[in-house]
């Protein structure tokens, strides 16, 4: 039984290694989501924050604990996961190349986030607003394209239904997470981004028919998308 440990509100970066777990059908405790009073709440992520533990402790959620191990960074958690549920290849190049991906996909997510918290994390939103419209058009108008160009050119050099080619790996539950996040957040210009990434479109729509992942995406264990998490919707980000 796996611990994931991540903010219980929030899909955030802890849906990558949600799905991952899920499309898997590893049995993991998400800590914190249980009641307070069995452990859960925000204060079981806070404990393990900022370098709280041994053994090179990480700094900030999501953490996954299995036995003795604690890892940080969604990379890394997804990097050790994968290869024992059947989700990278097997060889070290394989396993880089998924690596690779997920990290790219993470990439795209921090800059959703700087798109409405472009000045700090600790400010609210109304007090970075006019720099978030800015931020939110230039993301919109070069780099949603450039991104989901990019990974439309990586499916098709695979030549497979996938972006590593035959196989599913964990990569594609992220870039899944991504585009449905995007479509979330950005509804308008993902909608019009994506008519130039058929490929992308059709791996959403591979992924989410996974049973696994179409039976988690029904349950009560998927967080809804709300007004907190890194995809947020504000209709004037969105052009
Ligand atoms: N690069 C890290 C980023 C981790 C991160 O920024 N976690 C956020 C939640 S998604 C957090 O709670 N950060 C708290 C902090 O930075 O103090 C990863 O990919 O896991």
């Amino acid at each position: 039984m796996y611990q994931l440990i991540y903010w219980p509100m929030l899909q955030g970066r802890g849906e990558l290694v949600r799905l991952l777990l899920e499309d898997a059908g590893a049995p993991y405790d998400d800590v914190a989501r249980r009641p307070a009073d069995e452990g859960g709440g925000i204060d079981a992520v806070r404990e393990h924050m900022h370098g709280e533990g041994e053994g090179a402790p990480g700094f900030a959620p999501p953490f996954l604990i299995d036995g003795e191990l604690k890892l940080a960074q969604v990379g890394a958690v997804c990097a050790y996961l994968g290869p024992r549920h059947g989700l990278s290849p097997d060889d070290e190049a394989g396993r880089m190349r998924a690596l690779q991906l997920q990290l790219t996909v993470v990439d795209v997510i921090g800059e959703v986030h700087d798109t409405h918290h472009p000045i700090a994390s600790s400010l609210y939103y109304d007090e970075q607003r006019p720099e978030a419209e800015r931020a939110a058009r230039a993301f919109r108008e070069q780099r949603l394209p450039t991104w989901l160009d990019y990974f439309e050119r990586v499916l098709e050099s695979g030549g497979g239904d996938y972006l590593l080619g035959t196989q599913a790996c964990y990569a594609d539950l992220g870039l899944f997470q991504l585009v449905q996040g995007l479509r979330f957040a950005f509804p308008v210009a993902t909608e019009r981004a994506l008519a130039g990434a058929p490929a992308v479109v059709a791996l959403e729509d591979r992924v989410a028919a996974r049973p696994r992942i179409a039976a988690y995406l029904k349950s009560e264990r998927r967080i809804p998308w709300g007004k907190d998490g890194i995809f947020r919707h504000y209709a004037e980000l969105d052009g």
